[in-house]
């Protein structure tokens, strides 16, 4: 692939074999607020870095697609406006001579793990993943993580999917395209700020070894797509699941549809929990990433 860019570190951790760690860029842009966004992403390089690998938080940057940023590049994500949400569908023109109409793209779970896989990183990790939303029937709106879960063998650890989402369809559909989800020391798919669903995962693991174990049998396999690990958040910060409903109730009718439905909805709810989703948010990122480092070194 043209237009990839490695950064120093990521480029030494290629040559040394080193485990590397991919992360995303659209927590820093959308997920989550400044300044909160940028230490986010140095504490969670940290956690890969803890773990004996090596982070490669990726996005694309006029034109070029840039795995592993230096420090002025987390500062440009986490504070110009309008920066482009990035997934499969408009990968493409933020890599094409069309970036000049949007020089500052952050790539999704989706986007992050089609430039992961190109540039042959086998671990992502991130806070929750996008799925079904609540409102399928009229909008039809599901994230596009969810295709790219299914087609690309990037494993992704995460605190399952983000609890704003349609959860009992969300699982549905990653057992219809064939994703693999996993509990980490648990047996019921987490729901991002609290610890449990009620929605059994397909299987558990409590190491990283055997996580590293399950990825290398899906990969002999050869059906493409990949592993979810779920990570439940840590238990001194999780939020019971009826607080949590009571905040979406709230305000989920009054959310903008489309890419913009996710960010409004995690910032609304911030407000709403006085910044209770926020820490919880914050800490599981950092959380997984360090967890994605384990595997990555038992890989
Ligand atoms: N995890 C978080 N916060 C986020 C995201 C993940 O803790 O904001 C981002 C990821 O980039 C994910 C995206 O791919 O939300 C899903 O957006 P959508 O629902 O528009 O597909
Ligand atoms: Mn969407």
């Amino acid at each position: 692939m043209q237009n990839i860019q490695f950064s120093v570190e990521v480029g030494k951790a290629k040559s040394d074999g080193t485990g590397l760690v991919a992360l995303e860029s659209t927590l820093i842009s959308h997920g989550l607020p400044y300044p909160d966004n940028i230490t986010v992403a140095i504490d969670a390089e940290a956690a890969v870095r803890n773990a004996r690998s090596v982070p490669a938080t990726i996005a694309v940057m006029d034109g070029v697609a840039k795995i592993g940023l230096e420090a002025a590049d987390v500062e440009r994500l986490a504070t110009t406006v309008n920066v482009v949400k990035l997934s499969r569908h408009n990968l493409t023109l933020a890599l094409s001579a069309l970036a000049g109409a949007l020089p500052l793209g952050a790539t999704t779970v989706s986007a992050t793990m089609i430039l992961a896989h190109q540039a042959g990183i086998r671990v992502f990790a991130t806070g929750g993943i996008g799925g079904v939303h609540r409102g399928v029937n009229e909008s039809m709106d599901i994230s596009a993580d969810l295709f790219e879960l299914a087609h690309t063998p990037v494993a992704v650890v995460c605190s399952g999917p983000k609890v704003i989402l349609d959860l009992p369809r969300t699982k549905e559909y990653l057992e219809t395209v064939g994703v693999t989800v996993i509990g980490y020391g648990c047996d019921e798919m987490p729901a991002f700020w609290a610890r449990s669903s009620g929605i059994a995962v397909d299987g558990r693991v409590d190491t990283p070894a055997e996580v590293a174990a399950l990825i290398n049998a899906r990969k002999d396999l050869k059906i493409g797509g990949t592993i979810l690990i779920c990570n439940p958040v840590t238990e001194n910060l999780a939020i019971d699941i009826e607080t949590i409903e009571g905040w979406i109730e709230g305000c989920i009718d009054a959310a903008p549809t489309g890419a913009a439905a996710t960010p409004w909805l995690l910032a609304e709810i911030a407000k709403r929990s006085d910044g209770r989703s926020l820490a919880a948010n914050k800490q599981l990122i950092i959380d997984n990433a360090g967890l994605a480092g384990a595997i990555a070194a038992a890989l």
